[in-house]
């Protein structure tokens, strides 16, 4: 058999349960070790099956609470623990929160993410982040917030003020979580994405590479989001920023294709779910996220900055876009 029947010949490996393949770890890695030509067609033929391949969703973030998070992530500037340019601020006011989204909206964006550096969100946070969402929905724009996690009756809160995402990545495979963070557990990601699916949410999660992890991590953390049942709407694929004055702010960067090989491999895992080329794309020239959509991403971060670092320029995605003859959607 050729490479390429057998890579399409993959899971299901658990015949028990039908309706959803379960991949594992070993399937992933043998997607990883084809030739990146075979590995990039698989890609575009599950893209198009379930896709148009010339369409790219567009969400802009904004940081509504930024800065001072008592947690340990050793990629994020915005935790207390470490000394970076990331200064401690207070939740916004929603009219300012409302200008950005309407300046979103102005520049094309179909979905606004409001990020909060919280461990999880206190009641009267909440009640704030929702008059907020409710707001935001009001414009015309599907809403996603990442507030942390949650406790029991917070995803409702969300639900009942219109929340149509939640985005809550798990960063990184299980097994190598704790090398990363040590103030929360990879099964506390999987409580809370648990809870935002029982509320009736959307899921959005993915993950983050090149913070030193192994090929087999990367392949553990795709296979725990595809295996999630339902696997996650939308699923972030990040590109370690290094932040100066974190943990993280000498890892090497992670090779290329590389990245370009777990797109397509959550691409090809999760067949349905938008793949989004998230953090990371400032520092991508034009080829290298032309390759990344070749492989499946179908989603951007959109506007010139993702929380506290710098995204490109909505005009340089747009002359991008007409380049490659990309359509946002
Ligand atoms: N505090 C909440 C949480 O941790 O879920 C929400 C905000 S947190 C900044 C959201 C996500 O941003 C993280 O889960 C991580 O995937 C991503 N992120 C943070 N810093 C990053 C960095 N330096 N490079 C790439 N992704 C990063
Ligand atoms: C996600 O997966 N990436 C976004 C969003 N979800 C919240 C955040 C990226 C943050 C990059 C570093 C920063 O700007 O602080
Ligand atoms: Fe806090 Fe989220 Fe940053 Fe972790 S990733 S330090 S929880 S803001």
């Amino acid at each position: 058999m050729n490479v390429i029947a057998q890579a399409a010949t993959l899971p299901p490996s658990d015949t028990a349960a039908p309706a959803q393949p379960r991949w594992t770890v070993a399937d992933v890695e043998a997607l990883y070790q084809l030739p990146l030509m075979d590995l990039l067609f698989r890609a575009q033929q599950v893209h198009r099956e379930n896709f148009d391949a010339n369409e790219i969703q567009r969400s802009t973030l904004l940081s509504v609470k930024t800065g001072g998070c008592s947690e340990d992530c050793g990629y994020c500037s915005q935790s207390a623990r470490y000394d970076t340019e990331t200064g401690r601020e207070a939740l916004l006011p929603l009219d300012e929160v409302l200008a950005a989204a309407q300046a979103a909206k102005d520049k094309g964006a179909s979905r606004f993410c409001m990020g909060a550096a919280w461990r999880g969100p206190k009641d009267k946070d909440l009640a704030k982040v929702t008059e907020m969402i409710r707001a935001v929905k009001d414009l015309g724009l599907q809403t996603c917030v990442t507030l942390g996690m949650l406790k029991d009756g917070q995803a409702e809160q969300l639900k009942s003020a219109g929340l149509d995402y939640y985005n809550h990545n798990l960063d990184t495979d299980a097994s190598f979580y704790g090398q990363v963070i040590t103030t929360h557990r990879h099964a506390d990601r999987l409580d809370t994405l648990d809870q935002v699916r029982e509320a009736g949410l959307k899921v959005c999660s993915g993950g983050i590479i090149g913070m030193g992890e192994s090929r087999r991590n990367r392949a553990a953390l795709i296979v725990q989001l595809a295996n999630l049942n339902p696997p996650p709407e939308s699923v972030p694929i990040n590109n370690l920023v290094a932040i100066p004055g974190t943990p993280l702010a000498h890892v090497a960067p992670i090779d290329h294709f590389e990245f370009v090989r777990t797109i397509a491999a959550a691409r090809i895992t999760m067949p349905t779910s938008f793949v989004r080329l998230s953090a990371g794309r400032q520092a991508m020239s034009d080829e290298m996220q032309a390759l990344c959509y070749l492989a499946g991403a179908n989603s951007i971060f959109y506007g010139d900055k993702l929380l506290t670092t710098d995204n490109p320029e909505a005009d340089r995605d747009e002359t991008l876009f007409a380049k490659l003859g990309l359509r946002p959607i």
